[in-house]
Formats: structure tokens, sequence, C-alpha cells
């Protein structure tokens, strides 16, 4: 039997109700299948955490995750208590540069059974990937503010864009959409970002040459959120910097019915470092202790984590179970027009799993 060791940062919200659901799916479909053994490492970082110490996580916590096999992350920010900018740097950020996690792949599929605020849309109309570069772009942290208060204040945020960083995260998408129904839509702005996004499209044009066989587009990023909501049973992956890439698979939850469905995985597919799994979903302060998360975000990243970690049956498995739930609709959580509980949602999806191993 595999062993691996997980590290579970919960964060913060509702972050720490879906992680413990999550973990208990992990392990149902552990022990059933014997296929595997999850040890997990639980770290209290996130904004309680810097209300205490004054950071988001301590100064080596890099090194203490390094060791591990995956990172299992529920959520960050608490707005009311943490500027929304220091939890998401001081945490989600740097474990993702640090650990050159640099490809985020977000798939939105509209599960059996879940309407989607699409009219006419049914299962499968909508079946997508987008790969988001991870750790350069937009969020690379460069920047600063200079002569503060003063009426010529001055703020720089450089979006940072490397032709290794761009061709890196579009050959990933190539070799993605060859798995799939090879078709691959370049998202930039790059009419009106002259610099930095024609690197972009020079990097993608000369690497469509090596893959033939995909079908490729060029968009830019309005048009592709207006064809997302118009069309999206016309997009299989999508390649995009890392702000346009976060926007647009909000949208993708969205139209797939919540983004409490959303799973997210981020990535160093060299796996030099220990990879990152999270839902598309924040911290969602207004539920936080209510009980009403929904957590199938949260177990189908987990099913993301094990597939990354070479259990394919096993996480197809749960994906198998969530759709099972959600096609039978009788236990949802409200985002989805149920009236069930977090803990209920994983029962069900757990009862599934069992029930599929016998
Ligand atoms: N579970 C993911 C999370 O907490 N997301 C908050 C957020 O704002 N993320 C922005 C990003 O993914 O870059």
């Amino acid at each position: 039997m595999k062993e691996f060791k997980i590290a579970v940062i919960p964060g913060d919200g509702i972050g720490q109700e879906v992680t413990p659901e999550g973990v208990r799916v992990l392990d149902a479909v552990g022990e059933v299948t014997g296929a595997y053994k999850l040890s997990y490492e639980y770290f209290p970082w996130g904004c309680d955490y810097y209300l205490q110490h004054g950071s988001m996580m301590p100064e080596d916590g890099l090194d203490i995750l390094r060791p591990f096999d995956a990172i299992y992350f529920g959520a960050v920010g608490l707005p009311k208590q943490v500027p929304d900018h220091v939890s998401l740097h001081g945490l989600l950020i740097k474990i993702r540069l640090g650990f050159d996690q640099y490809v985020c792949t977000r798939p939105s599929l509209l599960l059996p059974g879940i309407k989607s605020p699409l009219a006419g849309k049914k299962h499968g109309d909508i079946d997508l990937v987008v790969v988001r570069e991870n750790t350069e772009g937009e969020y690379s942290g460069a920047g600063g503010r200079s002569h503060p208060g003063m009426p010529f204040e001055v703020a720089l945020e450089t979006s940072v864009f490397t032709r290794v960083g761009v061709e890196r995260i579009i050959r990933y998408a190539f070799e993605l959409a060859m798995t799939r129904r090879k078709h691959l839509i370049c998202v930039t702005k790059s009419n009106a970002q002259r610099h930095t996004l024609t690197l972009w499209d020079e990097c993608f044009e000369r690497l469509a040459a090596e893959f033939p066989e995909v079908r490729t587009e060029r968009m830019l990023v309005d048009a592709m959120a207006a064809r997302l909501v118009l069309q999206p049973e016309s997009v299989d992956v999508a390649v995009a910097s890392n702000m346009f890439g976060d926007i647009l698979t909000d949208i993708g939850g969205a139209i797939s019915g919540s983004l409490g469905l959303s799973p997210s995985v981020n990535i160093n597919p060299e796996r030099m470092f220990p990879s990152m799994f999270e839902p598309v979903h924040g911290s969602a302060p207004d539920i936080i202790g209510k009980g009403i998360a929904d957590p199938i975000a949260m177990i189908w990243t987990g099913a993301l984590m094990l597939e990354f970690l070479g259990h394919k049956a096993e996480a197809a498995m749960i994906v198998e179970a969530i759709k099972g739930v959600t096609a039978e609709g009788r236990v949802l959580t409200p985002d989805l027009g149920g009236k069930a509980r977090t803990t209920e949602v994983t029962d069900e999806i757990i009862a599934k799993i069992r029930a599929a191993a016998r």
C-alpha cells in the first residue's frame, strides 16, 4: 500500500468547514480500496495566525512544507480582520511562487442534475478547463508605492512575463488539449497590453506548430468572458495569464451552477516541490459557521490530488460518487437549491463510494 504525507492547511472561514469533509472522503476511499494511506499534518496558518503572530505563516513555512507529498488547502481571507492583499500574498501566493507551482488547472463541468444559470444547458454542455499561469503575470508581486498620502502618490503593480514562464504554461495547455477534444484557445488582451501579451501570442503561435492536431484560436479576454456565458459548449481548453485565468474560472464556476462545485490544482509538473490542491472558492465570510458550505469543490479537489499522486481509479470513484449525489438531487446544500448541511452531503458521497466498492 502506498503512503503519502499530506500537509493540510484549512485556512480561513469555510475552509475550516470543508477541509475535514475532503479528508473524510479521502480516508473512506483509502479504506475501501486499500490502495493508499494518507497521513496528515495540520497547519493552523491563515488570518487567525496572522492576528497572533503578524504573519500568515511562519518565516520557515516553505521549509516545513517541502518534505510533504502534497498540500491540501481550504481557503484564505477574512477581510474584516486582515486586508485581503496581505492574506492572499502572505499564504497562497507565497506557496505558489515558492514551490514554482506554475500550472493552475481549473475544470468547469456541468454536473448531472445541476441547474446552470444559463438557459437550456444540460449535463456535459459545459465541460472545459482553464489553464492559468500561476507564478508570474499580474500577481507576481512586483511593484510598490511611493510618496504615500501625497496628491502625487504613485502605485505600480508590474506584470511580469518571461519567455520561459509563458512557454511552459502554453506547452502544458497544448499537452492537456491533446488528451481532450484537441481545441485550445489562447486568451490575452494583446491589443491593449502590447508588450507582455504580444510575447504571449508569439509563444502561442510558435508552439502551435508543434501540435498540428490541436485546433487553435486566439481571443481577447473580454470576448472570452462573453463566450463563456453565450457559448460555453464551444470551449474545451483555454490558457490565460494569472489574473485573466482567475477571473475566467469564477465565470466557469458560476455557469456550472455554483462556485461551491469548482476544484482547482496548483502544480509543479516537474515535482521538484509539493503541489497544492485547493478549491476555487474563497472563505465565504457570509456563511461562516452556518454548516451549509458546499463541500463538493473541496472533495473533488481531493480527487484531483489523488490523481496527481498516481491514483486515477480512486479519484474517478470520488467524481462518480459526486455525480451520483448531484444527479439524485436529494442531498444538496443551499447554493444548489437544497437544504442539506455540509456534513450530510459528505455522508451521502461516502455512502455512494462504499456502495460502489461492494
Ligand atoms: N480556496 C482558494 C481561495 O481561498 N481563494 C481566494 C482567492 O482570492 N484566490 C485568488 C487566487 O486564486 O489567486
